[in-house]
């Protein structure tokens, strides 16, 4: 099985390197927003575009892909809201089990249906214990996935959610308050669960402003995502990579 995104990603963590994600959604752009996207992500030093949504109506995820890989080389991770968002073109697939539910069907349901076309894809498949957390309106995700986030209040709920995560093998744990979020998550609960765990943090949902993704990043995410603001402003890939990048080892 490949390696090369999640030993990445590792290494990062090591040396206190943080990393900036864009999430591009396949039904949100268009072959000339995603030109200029990739172009700015591209100058602003972008490490991972995350592809996906939690519904994806457009049927084009492999023309998407393809276009970003004609045009960069910053590596593609499939962030899939269903079985069906799987693409052989993409550089890994963030294999998301839904940790803070309790909803069979997205904890093991449907991976047991998608296993064979995932293993036949050829992906680099990184298991991700997936923690939705209360942003302060219903997102697309909580009503998808029919369970219940984690009170935006309750670190203790998250860090014991990621600690049995990490614990059952997950390799990543992504934390999320949907995309849009009204609150996004909170620095103290990033913090408690970052202090918990040892593999990447992922942490995305309602982050709009690089001052925030800073934040984040001292609280102890490895990786920051953002999707919906930038869809608004592309202007703000530049600078929350730089606010991202700006966190060195001496001052985490
Ligand atoms: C959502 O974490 C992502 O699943 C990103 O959220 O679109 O609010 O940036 P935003």
């Amino acid at each position: 099985m490949k390696m090369n995104i999640y030993s990445g990603l590792v290494e990062k963590k090591l040396n206190a390197r943080k990393s900036f994600a864009v999430l591009l959604d396949p039904d949100s752009v268009d072959p000339s927003s995603l030109n200029s996207l990739v172009n700015l992500s591209e100058k602003a030093g972008v490490d991972y575009f995350f592809v996906g949504g939690s519904l994806v109506l457009s049927t084009h995820l492999d023309e998407v892909i393809l276009k970003i890989k004609e045009l960069t080389d910053i590596p593609v991770v499939l962030f899939p809201g269903s079985p069906s968002q799987v693409s052989k073109y993409a550089d890994a697939l963030l294999y998301l089990s839904l940790i803070s539910g309790r909803n069979p069907e997205l904890l093991i349901g449907q991976h047991v249906v998608s296993a064979p076309v995932v293993k036949k894809s050829g992906l680099e498949v990184i298991p991700t214990g997936y923690i939705v957390v209360d942003g302060g309106a219903p997102t697309t995700v909580s009503y998808i996935s029919n369970a219940a986030p984690v009170p935006s209040d309750k670190n203790d709920i998250a860090l014991c959610t990621a600690m049995a995560g990490e614990m059952l093998g997950m390799k990543l744990i992504y934390m999320d308050a949907g995309s849009g979020a009204r609150m996004p998550i909170t620095e103290s609960m990033i913090r408690a669960v970052a202090q918990s765990i040892e593999v990447p943090l992922i942490v995305g949902g309602g982050i709009s402003d690089p001052e925030k993704a800073y934040r984040n990043c001292k609280a102890g995410a490895d990786v920051i995502v953002v999707g919906n603001a930038i869809e608004k402003a592309p202007s703000l890939i530049t600078e929350i990579s730089n606010a991202v990048h700006s966190v060195k080892k001496e001052t985490v």
